[in-house]
């Protein structure tokens, strides 16, 4: 293995570290309710072993004092652990909306890469340290599962649906990046790695892949190729919803229904039309199921994105 991947390496973002030391104050904690009970254990089988001189005439029935506390500190403790551990949760689970956003499509057994500027990847994600990343993952097969042991972070990653995962690097370095999900024969070999680098390095690495279509580029291509524009375009005569800063919207469905419109509500429209409505609609949108694949349809979404709300859809990015 590469020097620098090894498999318990030291935490790479403050992230990690937050869960490093809640995991150890958990640890010490349950240590020190062990020490208390096997001391407690020791002194008793000792003090009141057989034929010892201790005092067994007036055994006390109750002790109302010592019974409260010691159920109402470990209460507290407990309370306190989950609040930490929620607020930590809660920090990891939302990514911050200036975070950078990479997709990631996982097939047998390979994670393939794709930045917003077209540049492609297999089993490497190249990100820039000091700088929130959030990646859109899904599978192209199975179940599989992001994992990078120095970000203390792992999402599943699931067929048919975006999942999404964050974090910051704050250190330059290679990070092991395993899938945590039996996912077939080679699935012990599912692995990369990610490489933080100085945001001055990363932008030198970014541009060396540029001459290729951005990936919003590429979306608009398969955006005309497959048809869509002319049902969605703002000059068609089909009436169709107007894309252009979908993303973020809140979206009211034939059913009374409502939902904020993201990146798996976009890609249920164009897999499985049916399954939702826009009301007012009829629904006359064709699948595009054998059509398009994870990678197409994340370049039809990032084209989305990079319209803005006043933009007209069939504007090139
Ligand atoms: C035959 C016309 C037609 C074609 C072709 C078509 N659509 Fe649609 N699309 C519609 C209509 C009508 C709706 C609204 C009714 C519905 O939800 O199915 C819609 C809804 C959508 C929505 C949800 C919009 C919202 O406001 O919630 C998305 C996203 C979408 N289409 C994307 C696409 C993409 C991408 C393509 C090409 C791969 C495409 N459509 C091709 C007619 C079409
Ligand atoms: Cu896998």
């Amino acid at each position: 293995m590469n020097q620098g991947l090894t498999l318990l390496p030291q935490s790479a973002t403050a992230a990690a570290r937050a869960t490093d030391t809640l995991y150890l104050v958990l640890v010490g904690f349950s240590g020190l309710i062990a020490a208390i009970f096997i001391t407690l254990i020791i002194v008793f089988c000792y003090r009141y072993r057989r034929n010892a001189q201790a005092d067994r005439s007036k055994p006390p029935s109750h002790a109302w004092g010592l019974e409260a506390a010691w159920t109402i500190a470990p209460l507290l403790v407990f309370l306190w652990l989950f609040a930490w551990a929620a607020r930590d949760y809660a920090v990891q689970a939302r990514a911050p909306d200036n975070a950078m956003q990479i997709f990631i499509v996982a097939k047998q057994w390979v994670w393939t890469v794709e930045h917003p500027n077209g540049r492609r990847e297999i089993n490497e994600l190249h990100i820039p340290v000091d700088t929130p990343v959030k990646l859109i993952m899904t599978s192209q097969d199975v179940i599989h599962s992001f994992f990078v042991p120095a970000f203390r972070n792992k999402r599943d990653v699931v067929p048919g649906r975006y999942s999404t995962i964050w974090f910051q690097a704050d250190r330059p370095g290679k990070y092991l990046l395993l899938c945590a999900e039996y996912c077939g024969t080679e699935h012990s070999e599912m692995k990369g790695r990610i490489i933080a680098m100085e945001p001055e390095d990363y932008t030198r690495w970014e541009q060396d892949g540029a001459g290729e279509a951005g990936l919003a580029q590429q979306g608009f291509a398969l955006f005309r190729q497959h048809g869509c524009m002319g049902c969605h375009a703002a000059a068609s005569t089909v009436h169709a919803p107007e894309l252009s800063g979908l993303l973020g919207r809140r979206v009211h469905l034939s059913d009374g229904s409502s939902l904020v419109a993201d990146e798996t509500y976009v890609r249920d429209s164009i897999m499985e039309p049916q399954k939702a409505i826009v009301a007012g609609y009829d629904a006359i949108m064709p699948s595009f199921k054998n059509q398009l694949n994870e990678e197409e349809i994340m370049a039809i979404i990032e084209y989305i994105r990079s319209l803005g709300p006043d933009q007209l859809m069939g504007e090139r990015p």
